[in-house]
């Protein structure tokens, strides 16, 4: 009878035990992360802390991390795509590599990040917001009797040959918000003249959006085309670099994040996202140095995060620029007629 019992209790153990390493095993999330790698630390481990759920990470640019996700599509291995410029996340969207989610949140947010989530079927949603501009290191441009560029048809000017840094569009959303920034304003034809005279100015061609202006820090690099949230957080970071809202207007992104469709941590991937829209958790990017304007409307922006109000911004057109078929033809008429040029 007392063995009897014994067993009973051993087996009852055992269930619990491998329920509980079930449930384990089942609370993780593979998550694809696109904006600054110590952003993307600080929202694994709150993530981490406040659900349990035990988080895989990897940080690649926007573009970057669109082509994997495209190039998984038939075995997924990411169940979530934060951050990173809203037109690949809508170009993800059209060609049906992400997932339609209807979070309890979206009533906390702003119109434009509806907007950004409607213009997907509910595909994706807007999490920031930042203007494109550039950044220049003061000591580097003194030394050299460089003038102040203030607009961006002074990048072009021969007088800044070699000392112009931008990422390549097809790894960086940056550089591709940059290329239809340009387009929208100047034209095709002179949004393009424009691309090829920057091309002599350039120096290097990135990978990641972020790095020119991080190079210019070093002293390694005199301008860089970024997102002026980027410059901010050198300029906080004690460098002497200077930030720019080009005169004759410019683009900005909604910096967004998507469920991947056929994500085998669905339930984990909708509690990261409810949790990313959150006014806490936004309040926290300052802590990082990341410097946009949040979704979340109770989200108290940082003081140092660019003012985009006070930027003449044009009426970007996201459905236009992040089609597939626009993304696709702009990025290889990019390489085909400016990146193919001898500088
Ligand atoms: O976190 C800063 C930021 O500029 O990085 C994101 C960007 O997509 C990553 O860089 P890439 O240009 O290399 O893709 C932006 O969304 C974000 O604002």
């Amino acid at each position: 009878m007392l063995r009897r019992s014994f067993v009973a209790v051993a087996a009852t153990v055992a269930v619990l035990a491998a329920t509980t390493t079930l449930a384990q095993a089942r609370e993780k999330l593979t998550l694809y992360c696109s904006p600054q790698i110590e952003w993307c630390n600080l929202m694994v481990e709150a993530f981490e802390k406040e659900t349990g759920i035990k988080v895989a990470m990897t940080r690649k640019s926007s573009g970057e991390t669109f082509a994997q996700i495209k190039a998984e599509s038939r075995n997924p291995k990411g169940d979530i795509w934060w951050g990173g410029t809203g037109d690949p996340h809508l170009q993800a969207a059209e060609e049906g590599l992400t997932q339609a989610y209807d979070s309890p949140m979206r009533s906390e947010l702003q119109d434009w990040a509806i907007s950004q989530s409607n213009s997907a079927n509910g595909k994706t949603i807007g999490i920031y917001a930042g203007a494109l501009g550039f950044g220049y290191n003061t000591e580097i441009l003194e030394k050299n009797n460089l003038p102040v560029p203030k607009c961006w048809k002074d990048l072009i000017k021969p007088v800044y040959k070699g000392h112009v840094q931008m990422a390549n569009p097809n790894s960086s959303g940056t550089a591709y918000t940059t290329l239809a920034t340009i387009v929208q304003l100047f034209g095709e034809e002179g949004g393009f003249d424009f691309m090829k005279a920057l091309h002599k100015n350039i120096n290097t061609y990135t990978k990641s959006g972020s790095a020119p202006i991080k190079a210019a820090g070093r002293g390694e690099n005199t301008i860089g085309i970024v997102f002026l949230h980027d410059v901010v957080t050198q300029t906080v970071s004690g460098f002497p670099i200077v930030a720019v809202a080009p005169c004759e207007g410019t683009g900005y992104e909604v910096g967004s994040m998507s469920i991947i469709k056929g994500a085998r941590n669905l339930e984990s991937a909708k509690k990261f996202y409810d949790f990313a829209l959150g006014k806490a958790i936004q309040e926290r990017a300052k802590e990082a140095k990341a410097y946009q304007v949040m979704s979340n409307k109770a989200a108290v922006p940082p003081k140092e995060a660019p003012k985009l109000e006070d930027i003449k911004l044009i009426d970007y057109d996201f459905k236009k620029y992040g089609s597939s078929a626009e993304r696709k033809r702009l990025l290889a008429k990019w390489d085909d007629e400016v990146k193919s040029l001898p500088r």
